[in-house]
């Protein structure tokens, strides 16, 4: 089968839409760092918004710091690649024209600094992940152990962390062209934290590079929210059936999609409201909202679905163990919820659930349960911290759940279990270690890298003994059963 590309995608059925405009007229506005199906499905398409109303100034330059699957898909389709949008009804597709090139940073590490350095360049977005940004767990500031940091200060001019190629681009830029850097990541305070990180990591090296982010570059804070599930073999077929074209780059996502955007922008930047953003004053209610109500619930419905065998969320949410684990965790979440001003929360958690209950997505339990040392302090700890040692019976469990299946690294049925955490080694030996549920407890709680360094109620750490112990004997439907 013929590939997507310039030449070939006006050949897609006539139920594909089109970028609608002459991509050869787009200029490079935007350097995207991460350029994993998330960013495709979500920001792109808000630029992709802002440029089909008539803005060409906003090509994207995406660039991948780890990985080189993307760019080298992308750069053999002309950077074109198809989102289809799903949820049982029939599936939307559209063809994205936004991305104008694609690069791995290791193999375009000049370019890719260039970019950042240009001022045609006014904006910067990234999706890194949370471990992306290489903040110490406990003190919350930069990790200077961190391997990718220790290499970038001993050799600036050739990064490989996200920091690391931020600053070098910066060092580059002239100081009077105006730069916004915006966080994606599903991370409280975002854009703060990036520029915090940033700062800190340029004082080491180059001090009035360290003012500059602090004074001249903007980090708006922003919330984002659209369910992309990795690309399986399956979505890859299913998008070439309905291009009939290959797109080796293709994404099946939710149709649901939302973005709060800080309003701080140090020079011009897309109009992503052309494609729905809400921009506004204050972030942090609504990141505190979807970290906790989405992620929470996802991350709850991953362990616990990990542990019953439960392969996708949707099968998960279909489990009367898990769904009705994922209905109590989202509830307890709420409790512990402000409503963005004007916002309907309870609407938000109703709709989530009817999300996570989409069959049209393989969105796997496996690739939400990863990184759950860097989740889980964002998604669950601050409404345990919140609830001051009253009890929250659905979350306690999910974070028993997650506590026994770093212990046992076996589901129920004794399948092995192994998430991609480099964060996990640390907690599974403290929680191996212990020779009783209670130990187990206290050792886990005491691991401040990802419990925090305050003392824990001793009424949570009773109950969660008790969860442990049902886990240990009867598993999963030991301590759902109530
Ligand atoms: C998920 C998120 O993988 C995960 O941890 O919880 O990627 C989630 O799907 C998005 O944040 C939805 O907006």
């Amino acid at each position: 089968m013929m590939r997507l590309t310039q030449r070939t995608c006006c050949l897609a059925g006539p139920d594909v839409s089109q970028p609608g405009y002459d991509r050869s007229g787009l200029s490079r506005g935007v350097v995207h760092l991460g350029l994993g199906a998330f960013h495709r499905a979500h920001q792109a398409l808000y630029t992709e918004a802002a440029i089909r109303a008539g803005d060409g100034r906003w090509g994207i330059v995406g660039v991948s710091l780890k990985d080189p699957r993307t760019p080298r898909a992308l750069a053999a389709q002309d950077c074109l690649y198809s989102v289809t949008e799903c949820d049982g009804d029939a599936p939307v597709t559209r063809i994205v024209g936004a991305v104008v090139q694609a690069w791995y940073a290791p193999h375009a590490l000049g370019e890719v600094i260039g970019a950042l350095a240009d001022p045609g360049i006014a904006v910067v977005t990234c999706t890194v992940t949370e471990k992306g940004y290489c903040q110490h767990p406990s003190s919350a500031d930069l990790d200077t152990d961190n391997a990718d940091i220790r290499h970038d200060l001993a050799h600036p001019d050739t990064p490989r962390s996200t920091l690391g190629v931020l600053a070098a681009g910066l060092r580059h830029r002239p100081a009077q062209a105006p730069l916004s850097i915006v966080c994606c990541d599903n991370m409280p305070a975002n854009g703060d934290t990036l520029r915090k990180l940033l700062a800190q990591y340029a004082a080491l090296t180059d001090p009035a590079l360290a003012r500059r982010v602090r004074d001249e570059v903007t980090f708006p804070n922003t919330m984002v929210d659209r369910i992309v599930p990795a690309a399986t073999p399956a979505s890859l077929r299913d998008a070439q059936h309905r291009l009939g074209l290959r797109d080796e780059a293709a994404i099946v996502c939710e149709p649901f999609t939302l973005w709060v955007i800080e309003d701080s922008f140090a020079g011009p930047r897309p109009a992503w409201e052309a494609g729905g953003a809400l921009m506004t004053g204050d972030v942090r209610p609504f990141q505190a909202m979807k970290l906790r109500l989405l992620n929470g619930t996802h991350s709850a419905i991953a362990y616990a679905g990990q542990l019953c065998g439960l392969e996708t969320v949707a099968d998960a949410m279909a489990d009367p163990l898990v769904g009705a684990l994922a209905t109590g965790v989202m509830a307890d979440l709420r409790a512990t919820v402000q409503a963005p001003p004007g916002y309907d929360v309870a609407r938000y958690s109703e709709a989530l659930l009817q999300r996570f209950r989409n069959t049209a997505l393989a969105h796997r339990t496996a690739q939400i349960a990863a990184d759950g040392t860097q989740k889980v302090p964002l998604r669950w700890l601050p409404a345990l911290r919140a609830s001051a040692g009253a009890e929250r019976p659905y979350l306690e469990r999910a974070l028993a759940a997650w506590l026994h299946c770093l212990r046992s690294e076996r589901s129920d049925g004794g399948q092995p279990l192994v998430f991609h955490d480099p964060g996990a080694p640390a907690l599974a030996a403290r929680l191996r270690g212990a020779h009783s549920d209670p130990d187990a407890v206290r050792a886990a709680l005491a691991h401040a890298a990802v419990f925090g360094s305050e003392p824990w109620p001793a009424q949570l750490a009773d109950r969660l003994a008790r969860h442990l112990a049902a886990l240990r004997l009867g598993g999963a439907a030991a301590l759902l059963s109530f």
